[in-house]
């Protein structure tokens, strides 16, 4: 029994001219390839478009060619599917699996690649290609349509009709299924003994990349077992989303709080998106004021950061005695801070309507 065989599995890098980062980030994860793995698959869309790729070509070639003869198998995905024909050349120890679906072996590791085409069917392409055995990894870019990870066919939207693939399409076919497609998170289902991992995008493409991107390293041993870590991709920024709940006449004790809380989050790679809810007595003007200081005192301190408010204030019906009674016991009641900003808007709003 040999030494067991690995490879970094990464998709969704959405190369493009105008995000130059990108390439750093490629060039990172070649690195660490060359570092921890035999190999390294990319599951497709490595490019925003086939013109980003034709001007992006030769750069990537030159980072892909640092590690030769490591392997770098590429499949094209739903946004690069046309970047790439028997014309294009990304580097000597690149394999492109371009022409169809077809099945190569690295060191005795039997690889399929399904390239993203708009008509192929993932199940038919992996009945074609279990001509004499199973595949140990399979590599595709689609839709994993399973009811424990709703998002990702929520998120991907229209998207997400692009190549679904089923359960009942994985499990014994192959050791590990290598996707791409679903960009938020690093996401590993298991269905029997078949590991299907989407290792989500290395960098933050959207602001539903929330949290520390990753790439896959997964490693297949000599008797079929499959171990797959998570290796984070330390020069990545990413979004971090927090809320917070403000209660009348609490404003001063949650702006502190607020501030402890981003001071503690506090990261030069954090890309820091922070909602507001709630209800206030104390004046619009001045809360957003005090919020916006806030917002300036820590901006050095991360990637970027925004403060959004959607507040309710009930200038009125406070002033109210009785309104106030009602807030002072809701508040000393040992509720969710969502359960009595709901029970307060149901009563105000009310007692606005009576009010007319
Ligand atoms: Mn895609």
């Amino acid at each position: 029994m040999g030494a067991p065989i690995k490879f970094l599995h990464t998709a969704d890098l959405h190369l493009k001219r105008d995000e130059p980062f990108r390439l750093n980030v490629l060039s990172w994860i070649v690195s660490k390839t060359e570092k921890l793995a035999n190999g390294l698959i990319i599951a497709g869309d490595l490019f925003e478009n086939d013109i980003e790729a034709s001007f992006l070509r030769g750069k990537v070639r030159e980072i892909f060619e640092r590690i030769n003869p490591l392997p770098i198998l590429i499949i094209p995905g739903n946004h690069d599917s046309l970047a790439y024909s028997p014309e294009t050349h990304y580097g000597d120890n690149v394999i492109l699996f371009s022409e169809g679906p077809s099945k190569i072996k690295i060191k005795g590791i039997k690889i399929a690649g399904i390239p993203f085409h708009p008509q192929l069917d993932f199940s038919q392409c992996i009945e074609k290609l279990e001509f004499e055995s199973k595949p140990d990894v399979a590599i595709a870019h689609g839709t994993l349509y399973d009811k424990k990870f709703p998002e990702i066919y929520t998120e991907l939207e229209e998207e997400a009709k692009y190549m679904p693939i089923y359960s009942w399409h994985v499990e014994g076919k192959m050791k590990y299924l290598a996707l791409g497609h679903y960009h938020s998170r690093f996401i590993q289902v298991g269905f029997g003994k078949t590991q299907v991992v989407y290792p989500g995008a290395p960098l933050a493409t959207s602001r539903r990349s929330v949290g520390k991107r990753f790439v896959a390293l997964v490693q297949i041993e000599k008797d079929g077992e499959v171990k797959v870590e998570k290796i984070p991709v330390e020069i990545s920024s990413y979004w971090k989303k927090i809320e917070w709940m403000v209660f009348p006449g609490k404003e001063e004790k949650k702006l502190e709080e607020i501030d402890r809380e981003i001071k503690r989050l506090a990261c030069k790679k954090v890309m820091l998106e922070g909602k507001i809810k709630g209800s206030i007595k104390m004046g619009e003007r001045e809360f957003r004021d005090r919020v916006k200081e806030i917002e300036e005192k820590y901006r050095s301190s991360f990637k970027c950061i925004h403060l959004l408010c959607e507040i309710k204030h009930w200038a009125h019906l406070i002033q109210n005695p009785t309104v106030a009674l009602f807030m002072e016991k809701l508040r000393g009641k040992n509720y969710d801070d969502l359960l009595k900003e709901r029970a307060l808007e149901l009563t105000l709003s009310a007692l606005e309507k009576l009010r007319k």
